[in-house]
């Protein structure tokens, strides 16, 4: 046993009994390390013992304090939407608004407004994987003048239920069974689809979610929608009723299926790893805000209820007025702090914005601030930076767990005496102002009559609908429906399907082998002649180029150095990024002698992280790449997932080991092809490969 005095008298930079590592210490520019309370620590390798190999000394209260906090890192994560991510940015209003609304963000044209958005997946646990097929939460928190306004969207425009009633059972059913806490993150599985098929108020979300909206290739290519209709109220209280859109400069884009599964094994991160590569290299996405405003005449006229969080109004109907931009172009600094702190809430509206009597919006008016309490553990969740408004606030709430905002002064109640020393005021003429709403009724359970219409608009989002997205919402049924074990749920799911569109039903059944059930009866005639709206396809509204892409070249040494110049330089004209991936993490030298570092082995970096792939490889190369399985999946996963392949003749041996039969998608890059490939890729996939009409040996 060490002595005591041995012990004492070790030089500041030994560490007793750790094996002889080196331990930077504090010193020359280096901060020393305390405890919470600012003591220096000295040692923080070793607890306190009684001899080397003796017990553990509860006096150790360095160990006890840092084992304490680290037992209590976690706070509850959110009961839905847990898996986010949140980054900063600006919104710009564009254009005034000042005639329908009093609300300070919509007077002035230029006005900036400090922004944070939290992307999310709904269903899945915090630790779920990005391309769960499921809505993308949208929330944005904008810090106006008078105050925060939280919109607290998705990127569906429509919602599952009508009734904030039913949402505790609604989630139950989505998120993983009770006996086996599986399946997580999806909603392949019997409660889900049980709980769909027996509450057809869902049928028209049913039909959004198996549409490729619900596995999008980034946060950045997603639009964003406040789904209730909200009121906007000007200078003397006079309503406009008023939808929120958020449309991506980037244009919409989604994944196929096949590839979301892939994504969610090679990158389980991948969309918050795209946010976060794409503001850090000064790409920062970019949305216009757009309203869509309508009166109580058109309200009253509309074949469907506009209290009904299921409806949409279609924008060929109420054109989408462009009124603001929001640029994000900051991440966070700490991802605690502030994504998973941050607290939205849809009651938190500035004045000349307002609710309408939209059952599902009034109980999540509710919702969210009881919610806040549970997750963050006080009232004074508004102190945090990211929840405190940026503008001037004063009021007499004080006191409870952390309160680090404390007023000072003698009065802490109103009305005073204190005069102008007795604190804030109310202000009637600034203050917010609810609608003056005539409402009166009958105390009863119940709702609107037309929100009993549950297949019309599903009807219009499918023949909306291409061709090639039709098929995607057909195999989307029927690969989550096989998986629900017990046939009557399949059959009553088809037999709503039958009230929406007998061919999509019909070829939904056959691909589960299922006789076709009865139709399910409408409690409402469905109108059959809605006209299609081209706005609610994700390929009709596409992005025009391949800007904010990314090109992945498969490479190997002796590749063409010209081709990869070719190939950079118009990839990055066109804002695209380029990512070598080669045999070796190390990268490969091309055919001038050049080295090129990998961003990703072969075996690390498949097809699927990609927007279009490139191979550009020697003969040898193509002959090395031809015997490793990664290098033919990635090949062949390109061409599967209907993505454009540019290639060097060398590269011929490669593609057909990757079982590639070329058509009009497969282009070559020789002889100055790499500038049209580029091109080319601005359409992203090559639709006709899925169809089997893609030339010249498709047909
Ligand atoms: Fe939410 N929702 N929700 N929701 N929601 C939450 O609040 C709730 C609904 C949405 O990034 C919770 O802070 C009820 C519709 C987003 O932090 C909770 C009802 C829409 C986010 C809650 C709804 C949303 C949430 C969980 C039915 C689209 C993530 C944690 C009445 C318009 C916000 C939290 C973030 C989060 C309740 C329906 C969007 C429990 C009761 C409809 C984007 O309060």
């Amino acid at each position: 046993m060490a002595s005591k005095t041995s012990e004492t008298a070790r030089a500041p930079q030994t560490r007793i009994g750790d094996g002889g590592e080196t331990h930077q210490v504090a010193g020359n520019g280096v901060e020393t390390l305390t405890s919470a309370q600012g003591i220096p620590v000295a040692d923080d390798q070793n607890s306190l013992k009684l001899g080397r190999r003796g017990p553990t000394l509860l006096e150790d209260f360095h160990l006890r304090e840092k084992i304490f906090h680290f037992d209590h890192e976690r706070i509850p994560e959110r009961v839905v939407h847990a898996r986010g991510f949140g980054v900063h940015g600006t919104f710009e209003t564009t254009k005034s608004l000042a005639h329908v609304t009093r609300a300070d963000i919509f007077q002035r044209a230029g006005e900036k407004t400090e922004a944070f958005v939290r992307f999310s997946t709904v269903a899945g646990n915090k630790g779920s994987a990005d391309l769960a097929r499921d809505v993308r939460g949208f929330a944005v928190k904008l810090y106006t003048k008078e105050g925060n306004w939280d919109l607290v969207g998705n990127n569906i425009p429509v919602f599952f239920i009508q009734d904030a009633i039913k949402f505790p059972d609604f989630v139950h059913a989505a998120k993983q069974e009770p006996d086996r806490g599986f399946p997580q993150a999806q909603t392949a599985h019997d409660n889900f689809w049980d709980f769909i098929s027996l509450n057809p108020e869902t049928i028209n979300m049913a039909l959004w979610i198996m549409s490729d909206r619900t596995i999008p290739r980034s946060f950045r290519f997603m639009e964003g929608f406040g789904v209730h209709t909200f009121r906007f109220l000007d200078e003397v209280g006079r309503s406009t009723f008023v939808k929120f859109h958020w449309k991506p400069k980037q244009g919409l884009q989604s994944v196929v299926w096949n590839e979301a599964v892939k994504l969610n094994g090679a990158d389980p991160d991948f969309h918050r790893r795209d946010l976060w590569d794409a503001i850090g290299k000064g790409d920062f996405p970019e949305w216009e805000l757009g309203v869509q405003l309508f009166d109580q005449a058109f309200a009253d006229a509309f074949p469907f209820d506009v209290l009904d969080a299921t409806k949409l109004i279609p924008e060929e109907e109420v054109p989408v007025e462009i009124v603001g931009r929001l640029v994000l172009d900051r991440c966070v600094d700490n991802f605690f702090a502030e994504t998973e702190q941050v607290a939205f809430q849809t009651g938190n509206v500035p004045p000349g914005i307002d609710f309408t009597n939209d059952p599902l919006l009034q109980g999540r008016n509710f919702s969210y601030l009881d919610t806040q309490l549970k997750r963050l553990g006080s009232t004074n969740f508004t102190h945090l930076p990211v929840n405190a408004p940026r503008c001037p606030f004063a009021h007499f709430q004080q006191d409870g767990h952390m309160a680090f905002r404390n007023p000072k002064g003698r009065a802490n109640y109103e009305p005073n005496s204190w005069g102008a020393e007795g604190g804030p005021r109310e202000d009637p003429a600034r203050g917010f102002v609810s609608f003056a709403a005539d409402d009166a009724g009958t105390k009863l359970r119940g709702r609107g009559e037309l929100f009993a219409d549950h297949y019309s608009q599903a009807r219009q989002f499918y023949l909306s609908q291409q061709p090639v997205e039709q098929g995607h919402i057909r195999d989307a049924f029927a690969f989550e429906l096989a998986k629900v074990e017990r046939e009557d749920i399949r059959a009553r799911v088809v037999s709503h399907l039958l009230v929406v569109d007998e061919a999509l039903a019909a070829a939904v059944a056959d691909k589960l082998g299922l006789d076709l059930p009865e139709p399910a009866k409408p409690a409402r005639p469905v109108v059959n002649g809605l006209a299609p709206s081209p706005k609610l396809s994700i390929l009709g509204n596409g992005p025009a180029s391949f800007a904010g892409r990314k090109l992945g070249i498969l490479a190997s040494d002796g590749a063409d150095a010209g081709v990869l110049a070719a190939l950079t330089e118009a990839a990055e004209a066109e804002g695209a990024t380029v990512e070598i991936v080669a045999p070796k993490i190390g990268g490969i030298a091309d055919s001038a002698g050049a080295k090129h570092p990998a961003k990703q082995s072969v075996e690390g970096g498949p097809s699927v992280l990609f927007d279009a792939v490139a191979l550009v490889v020697s003969e040898a190369g193509a002959t090395l790449l031809g015997s490793m399985p990664a290098a033919r999946d990635f090949v062949a996963d390109a061409f599967a997932h209907m993505k454009f392949i540019g290639h060097v003749a060398a590269a011929r041996p490669l593609l057909d080991k990757a079982g590639v039969v070329p058509d009009d998608g497969v282009i070559a890059l020789d002889a100055g092809g790499a500038a049209g490939f580029v091109a080319t890729s601005r359409r992203l996939r090559h639709w006709p490969r899925e169809a089997g009409t893609s030339g010249p040996d498709g047909g």
